[in-house]
């Protein structure tokens, strides 16, 4: 596109946005003076402009956070937009702030949530890593998808023990399987509009794919949203244990990948929500006090920190009054304080949803 037609896009869309009733934190922070400050700019490397950052919260007015960074440089870029709306979402975290260095602390700083198995049904933990040297999904070519896809593949094969599992590319995978995946909370979902307006689907299925453990417990997923989510996940509450693996294994593929960590936000995402930690630690979780009360339930969770999502993950609804609740913040603490902060906020719900009986 033209810059002259980019700059009309920016604006009509800049105008329906401030007009709108949207609640994300890019209509909350784009101001008209901070909009004619960056509007022209492009990013050195792959000159992404403002479009490409604010594109997807542009055509959904229902999104949370409506901003992406095509490519690591955007950060900075444009960060007269990204710096305010990270301190938001991140709860603090000023221009001047820099994230800690790595911490991740033991597994067994984590007692079992639910020793009884009353109100969880599975712990999840997460987190990003995106590869030095490439942008994010947007500006990535189809070779450019092929090519980490092959270079991630080579490390996973070289996971050992409870670690080792298999690759599977989505290109190869018969339908059903996939909506197996999915069904099974494994895989990620196909058709994310956020994703897609925000350029991030090119190429599909190209380069995706989900590398699972015999156990099922150990899951990478590539060339998603992120180059890398490392994800580890099983049945009832012990969250030091989930965590233990899920270190183990991104320990393990550090030493053969290099990613893409700045000094000041920590670990570089496509979305400004992961950076830092990247770590999302969630619980799927029954509630029926608290659950029949929703505005009760987002109360407690904000007063933990805490994020509530549906069952089916983010933007879905809460099926059989099983929530999935997980840390907000990933940026501005180390990985034991992101940890430690979602143990203690879940052991706070637990107690509230007795209470609340
Ligand atoms: P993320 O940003 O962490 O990848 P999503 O909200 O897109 O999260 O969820 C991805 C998948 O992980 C969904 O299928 C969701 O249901 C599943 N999931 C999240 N937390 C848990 C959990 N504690 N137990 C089982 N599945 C989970
Ligand atoms: C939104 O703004 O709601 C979407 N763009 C998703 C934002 C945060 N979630 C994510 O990174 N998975």
């Amino acid at each position: 596109r033209a810059p002259c037609e980019i700059i009309e896009i920016l604006e009509s869309g800049f105008e329906t946005l401030a007009q709108s009733k949207s609640q994300s934190l890019l209509k909350k922070h784009l101001t008209q003076e901070i909009f004619d400050k960056i509007k022209t700019r492009v990013t050195p490397s792959y000159c992404s402009t403002l479009l490409d950052c604010i594109q997807s919260g542009l055509c959904n007015h229902d999104s949370g956070v409506g901003i992406y960074a095509p490519d690591p440089e955007a950060y900075s870029t444009f960060a007269e937009l990204f710096d305010p709306i990270i301190d938001d979402y991140h709860m603090g975290f000023k221009g001047a702030d820099k994230h800690p260095a790595t911490c991740f602390g033991y597994g067994s700083d984590f007692p079992n949530l639910d020793p009884e198995q009353r109100f969880i049904v599975s712990t999840r933990i997460r987190c990003a890593r995106s590869i030095k040297d490439f942008p994010f999904n947007p500006c990535l070519t189809k070779k450019d998808y092929r090519h980490l896809e092959c270079m991630i593949n080579k490390v996973l094969k070289t996971l050992c023990n409870e670690h080792s599992g298999k690759f599977m590319a989505l290109s190869c995978m018969e339908k059903e399987e996939q909506q197996q995946l999915i069904d099974d909370h494994l895989l990620f979902k196909e058709g994310d509009r956020f994703l897609q307006d925000a350029n991030a689907s090119r190429f599909w299925p190209t380069g995706r794919g989900i590398f699972i453990n015999q156990n099922r417990t150990f899951i990478v997923w590539v060339n998603e949203e992120d180059h890398i989510r490392v994800i580890s996940m099983e049945k009832g509450g012990d969250l030091g244990r989930a965590y233990e693996r899920m270190i183990i294994g991104v320990e393990s593929l550090a030493h053969s990948l290099k990613f893409s960590h700045d000094k000041r936000l920590g670990y570089l995402t496509f979305c400004p929500s992961n950076l830092g930690t990247t770590i999302r630690a969630s619980v799927h979780i029954k509630l029926p006090n608290l659950g029949a009360d929703k505005a009760k339930l987002e109360e407690v969770a904000k007063k933990h920190n805490l994020q509530v999502r549906g069952t089916s993950g983010e933007h879905s609804e809460a099926k059989d009054g099983v929530y999935d609740i997980s840390n907000k913040r990933r940026l501005g603490l180390t990985e034991y304080q992101v940890v430690m902060e979602m143990h203690k906020g879940i052991t706070a719900l637990i107690d509230a949803e007795c209470q609340a009986g």
